[in-house]
This record gives structure tokens, sequence and C-alpha cells, in this order.
């Protein structure tokens, strides 16, 4: 059993349905226990400027799975879901899963690479990452998560409220 944190992203069609089928999705995977998700945040586009705000979160998922058993899994999602693979590199999408951690494992396998590159400069990954771990959290490379949030400003970040929740 290992525990895996997955980024999930969203800036085309309903970014918030999106996010919610694809927790859902992950909660149904096979060998694998959702365990803890992030509120979902707003934030602005990382790369070409000119698509729409992005919805993220992050999700813990205690999994028996091994790393690439994942990624097919989580690639499957994101088709089930309509993305279309575009040459645009970080370009808009229905939806992303991306693997953050997998325990405290490192991996640079051609198709994987863990930790997730540049996680540790993303608001949009550090501070919903933060809401589930806290932030004496400590990353593979021995870094503490609240050294890497005072690096990183929150910038335009913003935590949307639940379902329910008051705005
Ligand atoms: N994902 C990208 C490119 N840019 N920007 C934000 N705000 N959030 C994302 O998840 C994101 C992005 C490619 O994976
Ligand atoms: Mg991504
Ligand atoms: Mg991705």
């Amino acid at each position: 059993m290992e525990l895996a944190y997955i980024g999930l992203g969203s800036n085309l069609g309903e970014p918030e349905a999106q996010l919610r089928a694809a927790l859902d999705a992950l909660g149904a995977l096979p060998a694998s226990q959702l365990v803890q998700t992030s509120s979902l945040y707003s934030s602005a586009p990382l790369g070409p400027a000119d698509q729409p705000r992005y919805v993220n979160a992050v999700a813990a998922l205690r999994t028996d799975l091994s790393p690439l058993a994942l990624l097919d899994a989580l690639q499957h999602i994101e088709q089930t879901q309509g993305r279309v693979r575009k040459a645009e590199r970080w370009g808009p999408r229905t939806l992303d899963l991306d693997i953050l951690l997998f325990g405290q494992q490192r991996l640079d396998l051609p198709r994987l690479q863990v930790p997730h590159y540049h996680m540790h400069l993303r608001a949009f990954v550090l501070y919903p990452l933060a809401e589930i771990v806290g932030e004496q959290f400590l990353l593979p490379d021995g870094q503490r998560l609240s050294a890497l949030l005072r690096a990183c400003p929150a910038g335009d970040l913003q935590r949307l409220p639940a379902a329910g929740e008051a705005r």
C-alpha cells in the first residue's frame, strides 16, 4: 500500500463538475481507497494566457496499484471525461490528473516522473496539498511543505466554497 497524491485540474466544459466526477472515479478505482480531498480552487492559467481559468484540487489515494498501473487508470479517467490530447504545451483541457507524489518514491521513467516536476513552484498544487496534509509534511527530497509555501505566494488562488457552504 502506498499513499499517492493526485493533482486534478480542468478549464474546459464545466470544470467543477469535471473535478467532482473525477473524484468519484478515483474513489471507484480497483485496489484503492480515496482517503482525502482538498477543496476546489480557482487559479489563473499557467502557460498560455488566452485560456479560461482552471479549477484545481488535490486528492490522497491509498493504493495497491503500481505507479504505472495508476497512471494508466488516471489516463483512462481523463479519456472517459472527454480529454483530447493536443500538441500545445500547457493548453486547455477538460481534465488533467497528475500523480504528484507516490509515497516517498522517486521515479524517473519515460512515462512518469515523480514527484511531479515543478509541483514545488505551483500555488495551485501546494496550497490544496497543504490543506489535506498540513504544512509540516515532508517531501521525498526532505523539503518541508511550509518552506515551499513560503517561497510560493498564493497569488490569485481562490478556494471555492463547497456545495452548500455559504459564499
Ligand atoms: N495545468 C496545466 C497548465 N496550466 N494552470 C493552472 N492554473 N492549473 C493547472 O492545473 C494547469 C495550468 C497543464 O497541466
Ligand atoms: Mg498538469
Ligand atoms: Mg497531466
